[in-house]
């Protein structure tokens, strides 16, 4: 259920009560593709830097360790050891950006394993009974996200197939969760708006799905390669077409930047992999700016990465020890990067919501924006 709490412009402050405790938006997801935080990072750590849900995708899952495996151990939660919300993505769009020789049919997609080549098939009703082994807290609808290429022709018939695989989603997953045997029977499903760059086929479609009357409503689509402002102006379309008292989730996205402006039309989840992939490159972000590690500037430089940063690694080490670790491939250098990184995101989140709480959530904004671009 979700409860909002607070609006401040078009910002939104709520909360998503779950079984697995309640999160706070808006919220960024920690991802963890295959039920690990790449990075060396362990939910003992998640725990430390204020990380309130956990992400994992039902392709990778599957496809390793596999989710029968998963379900036998107990669920994703306990097998990795983590009791806060999980959600996990539908498999949709890691099939489209890693499987080979798809085909997309009616019933679903063939495709062919990024690991061992095998033959596997995914539609609606095959997410869904994975994702019910896993029992995450939330599940995602099956959608299927066209290139940024897309002419208008196909994502038209892309997002008709989309909304109809939505409604096979739902029916599954009252299906399972009625089962004896479903180790979560209130998981949550959120379905997936999709139409690319095109305002009608997105508002249509938003007002489709909105009628099945979801958990909660995820923008797709968006951050495949189109600009920062044509997503802004698609975010701007469609985000008022999508019910205000459910989440909604704009997946994939994004640059703290991106996040302030998606906040500042009404969305409330995140989820990007950027603070962890950045953080494994040596790359930190500051309320300065971003800085690369390896850079010989930092060579003598005993202060930590950022002054008053509360993460284990700024309570600790400084950049010049940092630095020497990335340099010498020690694993502890990108792992500390990941960790402070992910907590810089954490913190952020935190000051928005508390920023919305004030109704001061403009000249919030105007101020984080102007430090991270290193003015
Ligand atoms: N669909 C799904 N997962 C996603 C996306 C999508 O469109 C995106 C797009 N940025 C990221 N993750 N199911
Ligand atoms: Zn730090």
């Amino acid at each position: 259920m979700y409860e909002l709490l607070k609006k401040d412009g078009k910002a939104k402050r709520g909360r998503l009560h779950t079984v697995h405790g309640t999160i706070e938006t808006p919220v960024f997801m920690n991802v963890g593709t295959a039920a690990a935080i790449k990075g060396a990072v362990s939910t003992d750590d998640l725990r430390q830097i204020k990380t309130q849900v956990e992400l994992s995708n039902t392709y990778h899952l599957h496809v390793r360790p596999g989710d029968e495996i998963v379900k036998k151990l107990g669920g994703l939660h306990r097998f990795m050891n983590w009791d806060r919300p999980i959600l996990t993505d539908s498999g949709g769009f890691q099939v489209f950006s890693l499987a080979s020789l798809r085909k997309i049919k009616e019933e679903g997609v063939h495709f062919n394993s990024h690991i061992d080549g095998r033959k596997i098939f995914m539609g609606p009703e095959e997410s869904m009974q994975i994702q019910s082994n896993l029992a995450s807290t939330i599940a995602m609808a099956f959608d299927e996200c066209p290139p940024s290429t897309a002419d208008r022709k196909y994502i038209g018939n892309s997002v008709d197939r989309t909304a109809r695989w939505l409604k096979r989603c739902k029916d599954e997953m009252a299906r399972l969760n009625s089962l004896p045997d479903t180790i979560n029977p209130h998981q949550l499903l959120f379905g997936i708006n999709q139409g690319g760059i095109y305002e009608d086929i997105r508002i249509e479609h938003a007002q489709k799905i909105t009628e099945l009357d979801l958990d909660g409503y995820a923008v797709g689509g968006l951050a495949v390669g189109e600009s920062h402002e044509e997503m802004y102006r698609i975010l701007d379309a469609v985000v008022p077409h999508l019910p205000e008292k459910k989440p909604t989730y704009l997946m994939g996205v994004g640059t703290p930047a991106n996040i302030l402006e998606a906040v500042d039309r009404g969305v409330d989840f995140f989820d990007c992999v950027y603070p962890s992939r950045n953080g494994r490159h040596g790359h930190v972000y500051t309320n300065h700016g971003k800085m690369n590690l390896f850079n010989a500037k930092y060579e003598l430089d005993e202060r930590p990465i950022e002054e008053g940063c509360g993460c284990p690694a700024c309570r600790s080490y400084s950049r010049a020890y940092i630095r020497h670790l990335l340099k010498a491939k020690e694993m502890l250098g990108m792992r500390l990067c990941v960790l402070h990184n992910l907590y810089f995101y954490n913190t952020m989140m935190e000051e928005i919501r508390d920023a919305i709480d004030a109704g001061e959530y403009q000249s919030y904004k105007k101020k984080k924006l102007e430090g991270l671009s290193g003015r």
